[in-house]
């Protein structure tokens, strides 16, 4: 069964403790089970992971790259946090693996929000962008992921 990974960076630890007008009330814990949830009904096993520190996000991407190249793995859906408005490095490693799909998903309409938060050093290098759906977010990026990778799965909605 292929990998996926669902990649969460700064702050998203907090999901659910605070700022629930924008972000909801569900746990980091929660997302990473509805992802597991959806992986499964598509016939993909999700990897999970967060981290705070961007260097660890960098290598999670890096290794994502190799088993992509291997065949194991699909593809990763990215919450960069606030990296995406600040990451040229983060850019740079979706860029440097060379062909890992990446769908950026975000909690929130960073469009609708601070000037800061309307522009994403992820996207240019993201195959497909989910913004301002919530945290089914995820779980619509997930399906884009396995849409674009065979459109055919009769395991799709
Ligand atoms: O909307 C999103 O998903 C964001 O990636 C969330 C980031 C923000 O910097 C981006 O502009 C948009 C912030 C995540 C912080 O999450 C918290 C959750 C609860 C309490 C505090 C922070």
């Amino acid at each position: 069964m292929k990998k996926v990974l669902v990649l969460n960076g700064p702050n998203l630890n907090l999901l659910g403790t605070r700022e629930p007008a924008l972000y909801g009330s569900t746990s980091l814990a929660d997302v990473e089970a509805l992802c597991r949830a959806a992986g499964e009904r598509l016939g993909y096993e999700v990897e999970c992971f967060q981290s705070n520190w961007e260097g660890a996000l960098i290598d999670k991407i890096h290794e994502y790259g190799r088993l992509f190249k291997q065949g194991l793995a699909l593809g990763c859906v990215f919450n960069p946090s606030a990296f995406t408005h600040t990451s040229v490095a983060l850019q740079d490693a979706i860029k440097g693996v060379d062909g890992l799909p990446v769908i950026e998903c975000h909690i929130s309409n960073v469009h609708a929000r601070e000037a800061f938060r309307n522009h994403s050093y992820i996207s240019p290098a993201a195959a497909g962008i989910v913004v301002g759906f919530g945290v089914p977010g995820y779980v619509i990026a997930l399906e884009g992921l396995a849409r674009k990778h065979d459109p055919d799965n009769p395991r799709l909605p």
